[in-house]
């Protein structure tokens, strides 16, 4: 080992012990917050990433991440986007906001919003299974049993996205509320935020948000915040009800992002159900909603831009903007040489990871050759460490192993500079919203412990 060598690896042994110091002041017990202070409660995506990874420091802890999340699960199989911790009170919008008790599937021990996001749970559980196989022993009995508990409570989860969010049966998921795509501000939402008109008895409400970040620009816009609460308005008065929704609601969007995702926990929950012997048919359906998501995702996507697009249902039609969500296709796998030849290429291009104007060769959360590009705000062209983990979970999942460990190397690079942020300039490099987030830490966790 050379010098520089060797100070890149203290160096990372730092970054290592920050992020198990973080994790662990975000653990309240079982369940782990978002962040310390801007995100005090429990998310769903949030945890499921979390949950790889403290799978590296204790698979039982692990495990109690997702079981804690999803004894919030509504009758619907419904993974709630956020549990609160009925001890906080500053955050908005809160559960009585949400009320979703107005709803006859809402949970009654614990209070949750009435939205869900991307279904990265069944790819966790499947993480925890493998590293608690590898030690052996107890872990590895415990994993099984894990596994096999949880099965059923992940299969219920699937089946409400193929079915209610999907009654086109088109294997692309619909949301209700640009907050379950996980990438809320993104301008992919714009065209159809802008199209629904607020009702002018939007009840009045106070942002928290703002509170916790250094410049309202890295937050979205109050018209967009607006729009935001508006929705949680609609979505009250019909009790959260999913057939009411698909008729009167004005944002249906079918997300390409949370679609593929969809795909790869499949993949994820398919091999979960062998493991566990779970009945012919239920294989069966699992696969059939893989495959009709990749069937759905690829009809997606578009020539010009060399990217995946969403399709809004209102709109009937697709949405053309370039976000980092248009590399769906790579997360949900299962592509012919060709098509995997052109995404590496626009990954590789000057619109993308090839912009020479990147501080860190990293995807940025809009391409900044387009036109609704803005460096700071949030989702509009920022990179997010833990999204970078997920391209490269994917890139490997998919075989291409010298670009996943590049991405990586540089990933990690970008948190030695800019420590455990949530989103960092992409061309700065600063560290920008939460300064301390869970998923940032367990990203790096489980890069630092993954060999290649
Ligand atoms: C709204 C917690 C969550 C993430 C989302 C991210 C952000 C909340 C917000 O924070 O969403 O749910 O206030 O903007 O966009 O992906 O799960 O980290």
């Amino acid at each position: 080992m050379n010098t520089s060598d060797q100070q890149r690896s203290i160096l990372l042994g730092q970054l290592e012990a920050r992020a198990i110091a973080l994790l662990h002041e975000c653990d309240l017990g079982g369940w782990t917050k978002a962040a310390p202070s801007l995100y005090p409660h429990q998310w769903s995506w949030d945890s499921a990433f979390i949950a790889i990874g403290l799978a590296h420091l204790d698979t039982r802890r692990a495990a109690q991440e997702l079981r804690s999340l999803f004894a919030a699960q509504w009758a619907t199989g419904k993974v709630p986007h956020i549990v609160f911790n009925p001890a906080v009170r500053n955050y908005f919008p809160d559960a009585a906001r949400w009320a979703s008790n107005l709803s006859p599937a809402a949970p009654t021990a614990v209070q949750t919003s009435g939205l869900c996001q991307p279904p990265v749970h069944a790819i966790a559980a499947h993480r925890i299974g493998e590293v608690a196989r590898a030690s052996g022993g107890a872990v590895a009995a415990d994993g099984h049993a894990f596994l096999l508990d949880f099965y059923p409570r992940l299969f219920a989860w699937h089946r409400y996205l193929a079915t209610d969010r999907d009654p086109e049966q088109s294997g692309l998921i619909t949301i209700y509320h640009p907050w379950e795509s996980g990438t809320d501000n993104a301008p992919r939402w714009d065209r159809a935020l802008a199209a629904a008109e607020v009702g002018e008895d939007l009840p009045p409400y106070e942002r928290a948000d703002l509170k916790h970040v250094s410049d309202p620009a890295m937050r979205p816009t109050a018209a967009e915040y607006d729009r935001y609460l508006w929705f949680v308005e609609l979505l009250k008065r019909v009790r959260y009800d999913e057939q009411a929704i698909y008729a009167t609601h004005p944002f249906l969007v079918k997300d390409v992002f949370m679609s593929a995702i969809f795909v790869a926990a499949n993949t994820k929950l398919l091999a979960i159900a062998e493991m566990v012997g779970a009945p012919d048919g239920e294989r069966a359906q699992i696969g059939n909603w893989r495959e009709r998501g990749l069937r759905g995702i690829a009809r997606q996507y578009d020539d010009a831009f060399g990217l995946a697009l969403d399709y809004d249902v209102r709109a009937g039609a697709s949405v053309r903007v370039q976000t980092m969500s248009g590399f769906a296709p790579l997360i949900a796998g299962g592509l012919s040489a060709e098509r995997r030849a052109a995404l590496l290429a626009t990954w590789d291009s000057s619109a993308w990871l090839g912009d020479a104007r990147l501080r860190w060769a990293v995807p940025p959360s809009t391409s900044p050759d387009d036109p609704a590009f803005d460096a700071a705000r949030y989702w509009r062209g920022p990179s997010w460490p833990v999204m970078n983990w997920l391209f490269w979970w994917a890139l490997r999942e998919m075989g291409e192993t010298a670009r996943a460990a590049r991405l990586r190397d540089v990933s990690l690079d970008q948190l030695l500079s800019g420590g455990l942020a949530e989103y960092f300039h992409p061309f700065t490099g600063e560290p920008l919203g939460s300064l301390a987030q869970s998923w940032t830490a367990s990203s790096a966790l489980d890069w630092l412990r993954t060999a290649g």
